[in-house]
């Protein structure tokens, strides 16, 4: 199975622990593509070795041959909401997960979405045992 999980980048690097984990626990069940969305040493100020648009292109190309992809919501990105909304579009199954003790509130456009799969959860600690369930729950 390849997984696609979208993560803020640019929009800010807060939650890298918490996708890092997320990540983990999707390696158990497949590829992931977009490793590198977890990694610490992926910061805000690094120079790419890449240009913006070979990233986009690529970034597509995965997106678009994924099974499922896993997107955390929490920390709004402009980037994530992209790729869920290009995944809805081409019928790329989506789950979306937002953590909701903290200040921020989930977007309309995706809490609304029928086609996309909100899951709330309270940390992380209670999220990475659900996530088995869902992941398992797309296969
Ligand atoms: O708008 P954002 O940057 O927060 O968008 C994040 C989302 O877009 C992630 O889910 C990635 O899949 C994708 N993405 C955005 N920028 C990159 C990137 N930049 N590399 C890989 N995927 C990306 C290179 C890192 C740069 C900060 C040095």
């Amino acid at each position: 199975m390849k997984i696609y999980f979208a993560g803020s980048i640019r929009a800010g690097r807060d939650d890298v622990e918490y996708y890092n984990q997320i990540i983990a626990v999707l390696k158990e069940y497949g590829e992931v593509l977009t490793e590198h969305v977890g990694d610490y040493s992926l910061s805000l100020a690094g120079q790419s070795q890449f240009t913006d648009k070979y990233i986009h292109d690529r970034d597509l190309d995965w997106l678009l041959s994924s099974d499922v992809v896993v997107a955390e919501v929490t920390y709004p990105s402009l980037g994530v909401g992209y790729e869920i909304g290009i995944a809805v579009k081409e019928k790329v199954p989506v789950v979306a997960l937002f953590r909701e003790n903290n200040k921020k509130q989930l977007s309309a456009m995706i809490s609304g979405c029928d086609s996309i799969n909100v899951i709330k959860y309270s940390d992380i600690d209670a999220l990475l045992p659900k996530l088995h369930d869902i992941v398992r729950s797309v296969l």
